[in-house]
């Protein structure tokens, strides 16, 4: 029987008991508001200090540190894309947001991760589209890779919840 690789869940990632939640940071990885926020706060205060020695990150970039306080073994920081209207090469950052962070989840034999709505809060990127390129770059990655050997989408709100409901369908 095929194993399912992929799987949806509303509510809240720093939560969940899986080996590693993938953060949505911004470049200078020292912590913000929304999943940010609340991983950093779920994590504690050990988290900073890693992310201090790390240098910051690009966007479109990802890089690893421990979990800490979370019963997730790592986070990986992604920076997505603030989207200024589609001009500025934003679907192709958040593409690769997904593919660096799938691609450290492969480094580290990490067999289950899951990803928020990268880019989708404060960023400004459009839920829909940023939903299709999550699942599509998802999909193409775990085609070509045997690590992870599972990704959960977690949503935040029904109406979001719905989206990936449709598009996993599919
Ligand atoms: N669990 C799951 N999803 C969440 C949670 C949670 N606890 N909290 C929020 N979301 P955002 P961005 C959803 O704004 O757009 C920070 O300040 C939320 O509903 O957290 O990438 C960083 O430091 C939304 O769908 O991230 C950056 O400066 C999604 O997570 C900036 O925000 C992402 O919303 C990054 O902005």
């Amino acid at each position: 029987m095929k194993k399912i690789r992929v799987e949806l869940i509303n509510g809240d990632i720093t939560a969940l008991e899986v080996e590693a939640i993938v953060n949505a940071a911004n470049p200078s990885l020292l912590g913000g508001g929304g999943v940010d926020g609340a991983i950093h706060n779920a994590a504690g205060p050990d988290l900073l200090t890693e992310c201090e020695s790390l240098n910051g990150c690009e966007i479109g970039q990802s890089k690893i540190t421990k979990g800490y306080r979370l019963k997730a073994k790592h986070i990986v920081h992604t920076v997505g894309p603030i989207w200024h209207g589609g001009y500025s090469d934003e679907t192709q950052l958040l593409a690769s947001c997904y593919q660096t962070s799938l691609a450290l989840a492969k480094e580290n034999k990490i067999k289950t991760i899951a990803f928020p709505g990268i880019s989708t809060g404060v960023y400004g990127f459009p839920k829909e589209l940023a939903a299709l390129i999550a699942v599509n770059e998802t999909k193409r990655f775990l085609n070509k890779n045997n690590y992870p050997e599972k990704v959960i989408f977690v949503t935040f709100c029904d109406d979001n919840y719905e989206t990936y409901r449709k598009l996993l369908d599919q």
